[in-house]
């Protein structure tokens, strides 16, 4: 601690047992050590990399915190753990992801952490939710708007609004 509180975005993906569960839970497990401030909609989303695993649920949001990004990292990991996700298996389906996207305008690499995050920039499950609560957040590495880095994305992606009513 000891920092100025910096405006973070996170993104969770879930795509392993009650998916709209695991988010709500992990968003339950952050919310004490955090202020979550905007919560995107969820969207069901084609898994993008391992296409042979099941589809996604995700969402992104924005957060207020004094935590450190090492800090910050080992609170996602100690999440996704306590939800049940096995590590050392990398791209198999898990019952939650949390990843650092923007940790205010840093730009960091470390072994451990690369903020931004290295592939937000061409996933559109990352950009569709993110476009939704800060479309004029600007990527501190390329200078450009989230709606512009959407733009750019011409591929289809399956990423589709999660209607559960
Ligand atoms: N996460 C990955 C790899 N592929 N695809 C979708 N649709 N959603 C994800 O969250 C996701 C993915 C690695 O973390
Ligand atoms: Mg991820
Ligand atoms: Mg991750």
């Amino acid at each position: 601690m000891g920092i100025e509180p910096v405006t973070v975005y996170l993104g969770l993906g879930s795509n392993m047992g009650d998916r709209e569960d695991n988010l709500d839970r992990a968003l339950g497990f952050l919310s004490p050590r955090l202020r979550i401030e905007k919560v995107s909609s969820v969207y069901d989303t084609e898994p993008i990399g391992n296409v042979n695993q099941p589809r996604f649920l995700n969402l992104v949001c924005q957060v207020y915190t004094r935590l450190a990004p090492s800090e910050l990292l080992t609170l996602a990991k100690g999440i996704e753990r306590k939800l049940g996700r096995v590590f050392g298996r990398p791209n198999t389906p898990r019952p939650i992801d949390i990843d650092i996207l923007f940790y205010g305008d840093q730009v960091i690499e470390t072994p451990e952490l690369i903020i931004p995050h290295p592939k937000l920039t061409d996933r559109a499950f990352v950009l569709i939710p993110l476009d939704e609560i800060a479309p004029d957040l600007v990527h501190p590495v390329n200078g450009k708007t989230i709606k512009q880095l959407l733009k750019g994305i011409t591929a289809v992606q399956g990423v589709f609004k999660w209607e559960n009513d």
